[in-house]
């Protein structure tokens, strides 16, 4: 089984590139810019990957990001990433960066984008993996602050695919950036949400109206609503799964109870995806491994699952063809 899941080509569609810092990475990045980490060792960070809600989550990862100061940095971070996903199958990844975390801190965008970029083209050199930028706006700041950091991107946007919506869900609804992502869906650019994660069905519902999402990430709530349900299952929509997150998060009890499967049966264009592999357990491989053993999924299944991950991407048909 093991076997046959690396074999699966894949895409990755839900992965925050800040999520994929390693701790050996976050000392090795501390070292080098100087800058002081509240942890002992490599162990003691581990250890305090205990979350029990998303904003737990969050306040580390945020705290953890403080350590890329350097395009060098984003490059490292990023190749790094590239280098564990190629040898899970992963052979295009659609990745998304937080650039409101590093601005604000007085990190450039250029260095952020210029960083990313050149380790994205390394990585198609080296690893032959394909990939893409998403820019995601946090929905815990304001509308203007969304509009600030769209403008910054102005120079970058050809080579920016889409935008995103992360971070604090509760509280902080679709609606909330309803112009922001009329603006970005001017400018030519995909439309993508995280909604359903820990919000109800009813984000999902305004993701959908309001932001005219492309693609839907996590969108787990949307099962307590079957009429959500059917449309979704109607027009196709892709879900960005994220199985060892949402057990991580508390969102799902164990990872037995995970319900991938059920999305498939509904009729669902599932797809699973590692979110943020260095704080949740693992990269693409694991969390397929994961649902093939917690749910007894078939081949067939799990190869749905892959397809379905290219069906999702933002690759052009012929590409896609070429990966099915
Ligand atoms: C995130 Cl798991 C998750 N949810 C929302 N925002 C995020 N940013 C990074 N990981
Ligand atoms: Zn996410």
């Amino acid at each position: 089984m093991d076997a046959f899941i690396a074999g699966l080509p894949k895409a990755e569609l839900h992965l925050h590139i800040e999520g994929s810092l390693e701790p050996e990475q976050m000392f090795e990045f501390a070292r080098r810019n100087g800058v002081a980490i509240p942890y002992d060792s490599v162990e003691a960070v581990r250890a305090a990957y205990r979350f029990s809600n998303l904003q737990d989550f969050l306040d580390i990862y945020y705290a953890g990001a403080d350590v890329l100061r350097t395009e060098a940095d984003f490059r490292d971070l990023a190749l790094a990433y590239f280098e564990r996903s190629a040898a899970d199958g992963v052979r295009h990844a659609e990745i998304f960066f937080d650039p409101q975390t590093h601005t604000h801190r007085g990190i450039a965008m250029a260095t952020v984008v210029k960083g990313l970029l050149a380790g994205m083209a390394e990585a198609e050199t080296r690893f032959g993996i394909t990939s893409q930028l998403i820019l995601c706006f946090l929905r815990h700041l304001d509308e203007e602050d969304a509009f600030k950091t769209l403008a910054e991107a102005e120079p970058w946007l050809d080579r920016i695919a889409g935008v995103g919506l992360d971070s604090s869900e509760l509280g902080h609804p679709p609606s909330k950036f309803a112009r922001v992502f009329a603006a970005a869906a001017e400018k030519g650019l995909k439309r993508v949400a995280h909604a359903g994660e820990e919000g109800p069905a009813a984000y999902v519902h305004e993701a959908l109206d309001l932001l005219q999402v492309d693609r839907l990430d996590h969108g787990n709530r949307s099962l307590d609503d079957p009429a959500l349900v059917t449309r979704l299952a109607r027009s196709g929509m892709t879900l960005t799964v994220c199985p060892l997150s949402n057990v991580k998060l508390c969102n799902v009890e164990t990872i037995d109870a995970h319900p991938i499967d059920r999305m498939l049966e509904l009729g669902l264009r599932a797809t699973v995806n590692s979110d943020d592999p260095a704080y949740f357990g693992g990269y693409v491989g694991e969390n397929y491994r994961a649902v093939a053993y917690g749910r007894g999924l078939t081949k067939q299944q799990l190869a749905t699952l892959a397809r379905n991950s290219f069906l999702g991407s933002f690759l052009p048909d012929e590409a896609v063809a070429t990966h099915l």
